[in-house]
Order: structure tokens, then sequence, then C-alpha cells
């Protein structure tokens, strides 16, 4: 199973809105196939994990037992239901990490498996599981994006200057920051860290592509000539003013109503762009609305051993939270959950 969750992670920034999901065959102890959901639309694990059965080993299917990171669907998406495939190679033992939250699947795909008399064993490294799904299952059960927040901050604890750019961490940080990008569908910065710090917010310290950069920016204060109107990522700017068609095809305006509930009209249209997961770099105004409105489900802390004496104090997480810690070179990264 442990082997089905890294083939899966290969996936990672290419399958959303699908989920990530790993698969092998295995007889008498060995591997005979191999696969992995690698591009939305594409082929699911099984699929690939079955047909890179050769020739020579097809006979020893029925003796063999198929390995899934995910519960095996039984609908038509853009691709025919993998139970018929399974039941097709003949394979009569099933293990799977977690069931799919789908509601198109949900239970049923295993149900199927077992009338038609296979073996089905679930809840294989199910927490692993659980989390290798994490940004599909958010976005499946909450209706929104999978929000992790990320908060740089000092050893006596600022994010840095009111009015102008602080770098606080080292190049280990910032290779594993640009990794996430390529992970995650958008990305999101406040209207001041974008005016102040100009940020490209691009995958380029990672191998893989660029998220959507979402920026908000009520009454148009972002000067044109920043990274982020450079056309390099797609880009979508919510604003309170008209809608704006000067851009080049990558950049598009989305306007909205500023309110009390504007984070929540945001996290809704980004739902229904599909997009299922959604990092947030700040600043600390930004962070702040976040977690003021419990929208979150995850926060990568880093804390950095400088020291800047004043400035914007980080956004405070707190509660009894269940926090991983990592050293980066001279930096701690924390992370929850
Ligand atoms: C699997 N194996 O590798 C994946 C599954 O439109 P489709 O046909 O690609 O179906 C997408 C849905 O199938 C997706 O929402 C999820 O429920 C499931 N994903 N299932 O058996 C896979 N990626
Ligand atoms: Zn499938």
């Amino acid at each position: 199973m442990r082997r089905c969750f890294d083939l899966a992670r290969r996936g990672a920034g290419t399958v959303s809105p699908n989920p990530l999901v790993g698969s092998v065959v295995v007889n008498e102890g060995h591997v005979i196939g191999e696969g992995y959901h690698k591009q939305y639309g594409g082929a699911h694990a099984e699929r690939g994990a079955i047909h890179a059965v050769v020739e020579a080993d097809r006979p020893f299917l029925p003796k063999s037992r198929l390995y899934v990171s995910l519960e095996p669907c039984c609908h038509h998406g853009k691709t025919p239901p993998c139970t018929d495939l399974i039941l097709a190679s003949g394979i009569r033992e099933v293990y799977i990490s977690m069931h799919d939250p789908n509601p198109m699947v949900g239970g049923k795909g295993m149900q199927l498996l077992r009338n038609h008399g296979v073996a089905v064993y679930d809840n294989i490294l199910a927490a692993e599981g659980k989390e290798l799904i994490r940004f599909f299952l958010t976005s499946m059960t909450k209706q929104r994006p999978h929000i992790i927040l990320k908060i740089v901050q000092s050893r006596d604890g600022y994010i840095g200057k009111p009015d102008k750019q602080v770098w606080l961490s080292n190049d280990y940080e910032r290779v594993m920051v640009h990794k996430l990008r390529s992970e995650v569908d958008a990305i999101m910065v406040g209207t001041n860290t974008a005016v102040i710090d100009n940020p490209e917010l691009t995958t380029r310290f990672y191998p893989g592509r660029s998220p959507v950069r979402v920026l908000v920016d009520k009454t148009g204060r972002i000067p044109r000539t920043h990274h982020i109107f450079d056309g390099s990522a797609p880009t979508w700017i919510f604003t309170g003013q008209a809608k704006d068609s000067g851009f080049s095809n990558n950049i598009e305006t989305v306007q909205c109503t500023f309110d009390d509930t504007v984070l929540d009209r945001i996290l809704a249209e980004l739902y229904t762009r599909r997009i299922q997961s959604l990092l947030v770099e700040g600043g600390a105004r930004m962070i702040t609305s976040f977690l003021e409105k419990q929208l979150w489900d995850e926060a990568l802390v880093v804390r950095t051993p400088k020291i800047l004496g004043s400035g914007v104090k980080a956004p405070l997480i707190e509660g009894s939270l269940k926090w991983r810690y990592e050293m980066a070179g001279d930096e701690v990264l924390a992370i929850v959950p």
C-alpha cells in the first residue's frame, strides 16, 4: 500500500480535480503491475496497474492481489468503471486504503466487488490514504478548496515590516514552498502583500506547473507593471471595480461585492471553478481573516532564527492543535495537522 501512495504522489499537480491514486498488482509477493492516475481525464490507477501486467503474467491474475489507495470507482465518468475491469481481469482479492468520498462511488465500488465474490479488505493504512486525498476530500465534504496557510516568522514573532519586503526564510524552505506551489491548484495573497512585495507567485525552484494566482484587489491598487500581470501563469483578480477586459488571455478580473462575506464568496467561486487546494501565502491581514472565520485546513509555520525587533505581528494559530516539526537548515517548520 505504501508503494501505491508513492506512485499516487507522482500525479500531484496534474490530476486535480480528481484525487491522487496509486495501484499495484501483486502475485505471490512479486509486483507484476503498477499504475497511478497521471492526468485528469486519463486512465485510473487500477487500469494502469492491470494493463501494465505483461502477457506472460496474465494467467496469474486470478491468483493475484490488487492494492489500490482509493476504493475503485463503479460509475461512468470520463473513464469507464474500474470495478468492471477488475472483475474482467479475474482478480479475486482487492486491498483498499480509503473509501471514495465521491457520492457517485461512496462504498458502492466495494459493495459491487463483494457482490461478485471478490474478497475486499479496506482501511489499510487509512490515515495515510486519507492524507493523500485530502484536497479532494475537503472539496467533496466542505464544498470549498482545501486551505493551507503559510506563515514565515522571525524568532521574535514578526512576519515583516509594515511597508517594505523583508526576506526571512532560507533556500531549503523556498524549494519546499515551490514544491507545494507545484501541487496546489491556486495560490493567494492579500492586496498589501501584492503591492509591497511584488511577488511572482509562480513555481520556479521546483519542477512543475504554476498554480492559478488569485488576487484580491478591491480598488485596483496593484500596479499594472507588477509581476502578477506578466501573464506567466493564469491570474484571477477579484475586484470591486468594473470588469476589466484590457488584459491578456491569462488574466481575468472577477467582479465581486466586498462585504463581511467576501471571503466565502471568493471561495465559493474558486470551488465552482474546480479549485481544490489553495495556498495562502500572506500577509498578516489575509491570514487573520481566514483564521477568524476558521476557514483553513492546514498551516505551515516557518520559524526562522532572525530577529526583527519590531514590525507586523505574526498571526497566532491557537487551539489544541497537533503540530509536526521539521528542521530545515536553521529553520523550524511547524506543520499542522
Ligand atoms: C479510481 N481510480 O485512479 C481515480 C478514481 O471522470 P473519471 O472517470 O476520471 O472519474 C473521476 C472520479 O473517479 C473521481 O471523482 C473519483 O471519485 C474517482 N477517482 N477512482 O477508481 C482512480 N482517480
Ligand atoms: Zn476508477
